[in-house]
């Protein structure tokens, strides 16, 4: 086995960071994870998991109980550092790199002659350079690629993550990795690195190539994902299916339509086309204007929901408050629990806060909602809002809602946004 990194250091055992270390555990090689938060680091270091990813808990207890990971709140010495922290957005959606800034300067003060530091968090263009100023200034006893390419003391490389939630500890061996350096050596160090468990090909470039091109592939499923959801917002306008359209289009050989859907969530494609925008507003038109379609969504299915409330309240003769509005699905996508930046919340809360009547959520994937939702909503099993709804809302494909068979839905009023009950 390679004896060039001994030790590998995680900085940020999130839903990446934590995967990344186990998967350099399973090769052998003796990992530290470092994290702020106290209750991951003691979590992780009893072999269990804080987050919710198949075969991530099989994986890590393995990797603790071998002794090769080990999670501490203090960075200390090591020859690989890898910088998985998140890259959120601030006003204006300007990206805010404070957590990459604050994972760089507490690498600072370990680091050796020979270390290599690889930034994985979804970044702007320029961020590993940016990455290299912070080090290089608080360790000027060190030489730096900017200063002298090759032969520097310290190697910076840029690889995203590009593995896909509910699938990362497939993805993660399988997938190619694009290895961006700040020299040819940097990159080349940084594919090595990887190659210990990497199956997929490593291929190099500069850090700038990168870091554009994770935020390229994330923009490429944005824009697609706006296509067919303006579609739909035309066919309902000119009172064609949406559904019946794509599958028709997707017979031409050189067609492949993506679904429409209640809007784009998750904490990746909708937030990074933004740094695009961000750093090229005057060129990244279309990029921008898919993210616009994209966000509008959701505003949509409430109107077409309020829609239907009204010609409920005026077919029935009834109160508006008499009217039960059953959401199915808050998930950000199908078969997960991971609600982060779902637009099925977004259009539930926003339900919930206009509606006199009752509001019902189901959501076969968690065990009770959050504060701010619990106050407004009820969460019900699925057979009792098919049973209690005068409307449904369909959000999320989940699996137990496509088994539900056509006889189960009595509702006149039925808005599904993905296509699986009404195509
Ligand atoms: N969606 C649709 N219609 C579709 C496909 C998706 O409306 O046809 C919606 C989903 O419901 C969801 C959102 O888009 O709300 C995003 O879901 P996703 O499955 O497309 O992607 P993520 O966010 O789970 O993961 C993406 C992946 N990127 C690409 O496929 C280009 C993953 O490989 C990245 O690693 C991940 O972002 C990331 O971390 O950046």
């Amino acid at each position: 086995m390679s004896t060039e990194f001994n030790t590998i250091s995680v900085i940020g055992l999130g839903y990446i960071g934590l995967p990344t270390a186990t998967a350099f555990a399973s090769s052998g090689k003796r990992v530290l994870g470092v994290d702020l938060n106290r209750y991951a680091v003691d979590t992780i270091n009893q072999g269990k998991i804080h987050i919710v990813e198949p075969d991530l808990d099989v994986a890590v207890k393995s990797a603790v109980e071998q002794g090769l990971l080990t999670a501490s709140t203090k960075v200390l010495p090591a020859d690989a550092f890898l910088i998985a922290v998140p890259t959120p957005f601030k006003d204006h959606y300007q990206p805010d790199l404070s957590y990459v800034e604050s994972a760089s300067k507490s690498i600072a003060p370990v680091l050796q002659k020979g270390n290599l530091v690889v930034l994985e968090s979804t970044s702007p263009v320029g961020a590993t350079e940016q990455v290299e100023q912070w080090l290089m200034e608080l360790r000027p006893d060190l030489s730096f690629p900017s200063q002298v390419g090759d032969q520097a003391d310290i190697k910076l490389a840029y690889c995203p993550e590009r593995v896909l939630p509910g699938k990362i500890m497939q993805e993660l061996f399988s997938n190619d990795r694009v290895i961006g350096g700040l020299s040819p050596a940097c990159a080349e160090q940084a594919a090595r690195l990887y190659q210990l468990f990497v199956k997929g090909e490593c291929i190099v470039t500069n850090a700038r190539t990168a870091e554009m091109c994770k935020l390229t592939e994330n923009s490429f499923r944005d824009v697609n994902i706006a296509f067919a959801n303006e579609l739909s917002l035309i066919c309902d306008h000119l009172k064609i299916s949406v559904w019946e359209l794509i599958k028709l289009a997707n017979r031409h050989p050189r067609v492949n339509i993506l679904q429409p859907g209640a809007g784009v969530g998750g904490h990746c494609i909708a937030v990074d086309p933004w740094f695009i925008v961000a750093q090229s507003p005057e060129q990244a038109r279309l990029i921008r204007t898919a993210r616009e379609v994209n966000d509008y969504k959701p505003h949509w299915v409430i109107e077409q929901v309020k829609q239907a409330l009204a010609e409920a309240v005026t077919q029935r003769d009834c109160k508006a408050s008499e009217i039960t509005i059953a959401c199915l699905g808050l998930a950000f996508k199908p078969d997960i629990d991971d609600l982060r930046e779902s637009p099925a919340v977004e259009i539930t809360a926003e339900l919930a806060q206009w509606h006199v009547g009752k509001v019902l959520a189901v959501e076969p994937n968690i065990e009770k909602l959050s504060a701010q939702l619990q106050q407004k909503v009820q969460l019900t099993e699925l057979d009792q809002a098919l049973t209690e709804a005068d409307i449904l809302v369909l959000l999320v494909d989940h699996k137990q809602f496509k088994a539900v068979a056509p006889q189960q839905i009595q509702q006149q009023w039925v808005i599904d946004t993905r296509g699986i009950w009404r195509s």
